[in-house]
């Protein structure tokens, strides 16, 4: 019979743990024994009287809750929004006033189409939903990395949905948007079109959420104590600047770290890098709407910068992880109709339909009225009302007033000020009740077209290619064809070359354009990620692949060099317990090289030993490392002993700059080249 602590004897036990840690029931009742339930007899039927185990096992049943049903792989992180310029002469939110306040926040960065468990590369549009905890209530901007939507009204966001997500006959396919389903759909939406380049560029496959933007993408109001009305459109502009991995790489990563978004962040954070963002805000009136090509209600477009320029007000520092991934991460709850006096809504359709679908699906998802109590979700500012019960009240009415107007003077609860009170702004609004769409949403290709022409070479192949390998996953031709005769309205060289990559030699007719697209728009340098990147290596990472014998003083110099520039360096060795090196001293390894391919790094480094080179030369993940760094474009620093393994991948027979031999002397040099991030002119030449 297997000992139990109290077969044990129990006293010396119970006496080293004291009563403040002694594990209990739900009720509080301290437990004996969690290692067996209560049997009549050794092997005898267990009891239903045994109230430890039930109570343990009844809470394991229930644990999960309905998972999103859009943006279920969510990861979320606490920060705080400091202001840097005030605005009070555009809002009167309170968060707005006084330079040099901070506000706490949470931020959940998601991606959109996977179920919770998918895979963190997916090609998908990332949320990137804030909360903030702001001293006259709670304000969420719920945001994308994409400033546009695919669709201009909140009625056709379920069939949105339905088209990405599993197909409901076969379960399948899970997080990717290459299907019959999706594009048939979208080919069938010419609104869409617009969102797919965006969808299809390096922005659905970001490097890091560290390295992304963050949009608004509606209009909405801000609203000056005088009642004084004007647009604004809400930014985030990442100070790390942007970066985005490759399609190849992209899908190596899902393998090889499922989780490698969320690690990226826990690791920056961790190491006291915290990532910060600026809010920014693009401000017009009524005059410019009016001027303005487009609608300024039509989410699907977006106002480029160079027209109505971002203005920066203050940062945004994400610095401390959930303690509680479920409590804080599943339990959060935002909506867009959580804003705070100063902020307003607009009529934008897309936005109006938001305003109801979420607070609709907190209600499912956290199972009755009272997630507003959950502290994630629940204001910091003091809150007075009169809702009262409901599943899981916690916070509960004292007194008798539960009503108001009443009479019983200072213990009557709360009233109303109209003085600090929520105030809409008074938006005359007339209209005949009509399912329409307005006409002044019908251009569906001109800024697509804008989107194609502000991308740097690197990045409209990589575009052209993603809608190549999408529509080479769709099994009809209709559907293909359809969507390639939205691109010939977009753009003759976009169209070309994703004929040319499905092998399609007799183009379809165009699509019909509801309104004729406008082809004259400027290029917006706003719009490509190669033209917005960093200046430095900072909050990236180095692969540093050592061996047995490798130089030791190079090791460190490269370790050093990395370090001071900001960056992070992981030591990938043939073998977990490190290498010993050229000075006998043992390094130990963050990886081996089997577990860490060189696809998570963004730049590498190879430190061999003249015996290592040559054994690894033969070694498989060895050779992985190698080569798909170079096929990504990465720079690659190698010592005299690594030649055999570039000679190996066939590297050596295709040098260029951005394989940089280096030794002691030239540490800093090599670090100034990984400074550009890819070396992109091996791309061109390969294509
Ligand atoms: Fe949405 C979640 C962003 C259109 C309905 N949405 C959700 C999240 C983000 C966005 C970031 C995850 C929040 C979190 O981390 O918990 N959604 C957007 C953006 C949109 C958009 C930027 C267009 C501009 N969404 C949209 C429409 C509808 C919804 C048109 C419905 C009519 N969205 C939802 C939802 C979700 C959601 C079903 C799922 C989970 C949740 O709300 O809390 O209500």
């Amino acid at each position: 019979m297997t000992k139990t602590p109290m077969d044990k004897g129990g006293a010396p036990r119970q006496q080293a743990i004291d009563r403040a840690r002694t594990m209990t029931t739900a009720q509080g009742g301290p437990v004996a024994d969690d290692q067996n339930s209560l049997k009549a007899g050794a092997r005898g039927p267990t009891l239903l009287e045994d109230h430890v185990m039930r109570d343990k096992i009844f809470h394991f049943d229930h644990e999960r809750i309905p998972e999103r049903v859009v943006h279920a792989r969510g990861y979320g992180v606490h920060g705080h929004f400091e202001l840097t310029e005030a605005i009070p002469d555009l809002s009167c939110a309170d968060i707005f006033q006084r330079v040099g306040e901070k506000t706490l926040t949470f931020t959940r960065f998601s991606t959109v189409a996977g179920n919770k468990g998918s895979f963190d590369l997916a090609r998908d549009v990332r949320g990137f939903a804030t909360k903030f905890y702001t001293k006259e209530g709670n304000w969420d901007l719920v945001g994308n990395n994409i400033p546009v939507f695919f669709i201009q009204d909140a009625m056709k966001f379920p069939d949105l949905v339905h088209s990405v997500k599993q197909a409901p006959d076969r379960g399948f396919p899970q997080a990717q948007s290459a299907h019959d389903n999706f594009w048939d759909f979208i080919s069938l939406s010419p609104e869409a079109v617009h969102m797919t380049l965006w969808q299809m560029s390096d922005r659905a496959i970001p490097r890091s959420f560290r390295f992304m933007e963050g949009f608004g993408v509606h209009t909405f109001r801000l609203i000056n104590a005088e009642g004084r009305s004007h647009y604004v459109k809400f930014h985030w502009k990442p100070r790390q600047g942007l970066q985005s991995v490759v399609w190849n790489e992209a899908l190596k990563i899902n393998g090889a770290d499922p989780d490698f978004h969320r690690r990226d962040m826990w690791d920056a954070i961790d190491a006291g890098d915290f990532p910060q963002w600026d809010l920014g805000i693009q401000v017009f009136d009524d005059a410019f709407a009016d001027d303005f090509e487009f609608d300024i209600l039509d989410p699907t477009k977006i106002i480029p910068e160079e027209r109505v320029p971002v203005r920066r007000i203050g940062t945004l520092t994400l610095d401390a992880h959930v303690d509680n991934f479920f409590a804080e991460t599943e339990q959060v709850a935002f909506c867009t109709q959580n804003i705070v006096r100063g902020i307003d809504q607009t009529n934008d359709p897309l936005l109006q339909g938001r305003n109801f679908s979420y607070l609709d699906t907190q209600l499912k998802r956290l199972g009755g009225p009272n997630f507003t109590q959950i502290p994630i979700n629940a204001p910091k500012c003091p809150v007075h009302h009169f809702q009262q019960d409901g599943h899981m009240a916690i916070r509960n009415l004292k007194g008798r007033a539960n009503y108001e107007p009443n009479s019983w003077g200072e213990d009557g609860g709360p009233r109303e000020n109209p003085e600090i009170g929520f105030a809409s702004h008074p938006e005359e609004v007339t209209g005949t009740k009509q399912r329409v769409r307005s006409e002044t949403f019908a251009d569906h290709y001109s800024q697509a077209r804008q989107f194609w022409i502000s991308q740097t070479a690197t990045e409209r192949r990589h575009i052209a290619a993603g809608y190549t390998f999408e529509l080479s996953k769709c099994q009809h031709e209709r559907i293909r064809l359809r969507m390639l005769g939205h691109l010939m309205n977009v753009h003759d060289d976009l169209a070309n070359a994703v004929a040319k990559g499905l092998g399609i030699t007799e183009m379809p007719e165009p699509a019909k354009p509801a309104r004729t697209p406008i082809t004259d728009l400027p290029p917006s340098d706003a719009l490509s990620i190669l033209k917005n990147g960093p200046d430095s290596f900072a909050g990236r990472k180095l692969g540093l692949y050592i061996c047995d014998g490798a130089d030791a003083e190079l090791i460190g110099a490269l370790e050093e060099a990395f370090r001071a520039e900001g960056a992070m360096v992981t030591i990938v060795a043939p073998h977990i317990h490190g290498a010993t090196l050229s000075d006998g001293t043992r390094k130990p390894a963050d990886e081996k090289i089997d577990g860490a391919p060189s696809v998570v790094f963004d730049a590498v480094a190879l430190v061999l030993s003249e015996d290592g080179g040559r054994t690894l030369a033969n070694n498989k993940p060895s050779q992985d490392f190698v080569s798909d760094a170079f096929a990504h474009a990465k720079f690659i620093a190698w010592t005299a002993a690594a030649m055999p393994l570039l000679k190996a991948t066939g590297v050596a027979g295709n040098m260029d700059a951005g394989v940089v031999a280096i030794d002691s002397g030239t540490v800093d040099a090599f670090v100034k080249c990984c400074r550009d991030l890819r070396f992109w002119a091996r791309e061109d030449k390969m294509e």
